[in-house]
């Protein structure tokens, strides 16, 4: 798997790359598998937590819980961590960030049911990456970093879709402040981001989307009668993160010449 030329400039130009159907409905299936039991646990547990080397991030919602984010995801399902290392994954997030090896941060799953009001405000990734001094360095120069967002649904109108800013990956950071999206949502955005540059997602299950660590984007609530769930997956140039985060094994290395020879 690798990029062209004209998708590594849309990478670090536009700020994001969608590749449809990279990932097949049985591979789908066997990741809904893995989101289902992610479900279940979470119903037990109730509260954020630790356990089994995932980081649960939820609040209770009457009888059922809801899932802000689960952390390390991979830490108790292990066939998460193998779409972590997949080629179709590993391969492009190397090619962009130009380097042999990756250090994975994150294996993370993210629920959106229906109704449950779980938003994402927009942001640039490097809010979460950069936690202040001596937790990130970019080494190489062009960000240092590369999400990948797998959608384990189709990603819809309706259902919460991704949201991107055309042209954020050349911003650098910025401050987004505080703001209200659904009452004024244009209060405390930098100037920099206008309307007209706002592209909404949509796919089928199977799709990836790439996206750099200073692309704006944001993704709002549920407002179908189906779940949108979305597996994502971290890379970062060797050596730029020195923050530690939470899940048994997370922020381990990858290398290309591991997974060509399997
Ligand atoms: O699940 C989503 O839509 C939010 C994804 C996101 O904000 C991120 O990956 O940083």
């Amino acid at each position: 798997m690798k990029l062209s030329q004209q998708q590594i400039d849309e990478f670090y130009d536009v700020g994001w790359i969608t590749i449809p159907d990279l990932f097949c409905p049985e591979e789908i299936k066997v990741i809904r598998g893995c989101f289902d039991d992610l479900l279940f646990r979470a119903r037990r547990l109730r509260t954020t937590q630790t356990t089994d080397g995932s980081y649960f991030v939820l609040a209770e919602d009457g009888d059922d819980v809801i899932i802000k984010r689960i952390v390390w995801a991979g830490g108790c399902q292990p066939e998460l961590l193998k779409i972590g290392e997949d080629p179709r994954l590993l391969g492009p997030a190397l090619q962009l960030l130009g380097s042999d090896s990756t250090d994975h941060l994150l294996s993370q799953a993210h629920f959106k049911k229906p109704g449950d009001g779980v938003s994402f405000d927009w942001h640039q990734d490097i809010s979460h990456r950069d936690r202040g001094p001596e937790t990130w360095e970019d080494i190489n120069g062009r960000g240092s970093y590369v999400q990948t967002a797998l959608c384990v649904d189709d990603m819809t109108i309706e259902n919460g879709p991704l949201m991107f800013v055309k042209g954020s990956a050349k911003w650098g950071r910025v401050d987004f402040g505080q703001h209200d999206y659904d009452k004024d949502y244009e209060s405390g955005l930098p100037d920099c981001f206008e309307d007209k540059n706002i592209v909404t997602i949509t796919g089928r299950a199977g799709t990836v989307l790439f996206f750099g660590p200073y692309t704006a984007h944001a993704s709002f609530q549920n407002s179908s009668k189906s779940l949108r769930r979305v597996f994502i997956n971290g890379y970062a140039y060797p050596g730029a993160n020195h923050f530690e985060y939470p899940g048994e094994g997370s922020g381990r290395a990858l290398r290309r010449v591991q997974f060509e020879s399997e």
